[in-house]
């Protein structure tokens, strides 16, 4: 059911804390970890603590955790001094590069940031 944990899912196993991650924010209903495979000097993911499988999915169901990963991204940003700019991306499906299907922002900066995106 949308918002429960996923027995089969790594982000909520972050988020149960039974796998790891570099963890650099946490908030009542957010967690925000390094990515695994940073692609800018600034590469951190804010998540929602419940599962939903895409962004639009969390807004849907829960617009007021959609808000709080948005604000937390925006913290995540500050955290890191990327004041010269920054992305937040939700990659949404298969054909958008989604591998991981538990809502994520990933939060790049620290590097100058193209467009269009690839
Ligand atoms: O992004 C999924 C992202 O999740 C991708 O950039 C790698 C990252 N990832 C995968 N496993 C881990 C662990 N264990 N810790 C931290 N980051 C991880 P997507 O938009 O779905 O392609």
């Amino acid at each position: 059911m949308a918002g429960e944990p996923q027995s089969d899912c790594l982000f909520c196993k972050i988020v149960a804390r039974e796998v790891p991650a570099t963890i650099v924010r946490e908030s009542e209903t957010t967690l925000a970890f390094r990515d695994i495979n940073p692609q800018a000097p600034t590469h951190v993911l804010v998540i929602p603590k419940a599962h939903y499988q895409d962004a639009a999915a969390l807004a849907a169901g829960a617009p007021d955790v959609a808000v709080d990963v948005l604000r937390e991204a925006g913290q995540v940003a500050a955290d890191e001094k990327a004041e010269a700019g920054y992305r937040i991306v939700f990659n949404t499906g298969a054909g958008a590069g989604q591998t991981v299907w538990h809502a994520h922002a990933h939060v790049l900066g620290g590097r100058g940031l193209n467009w269009p995106p690839g």
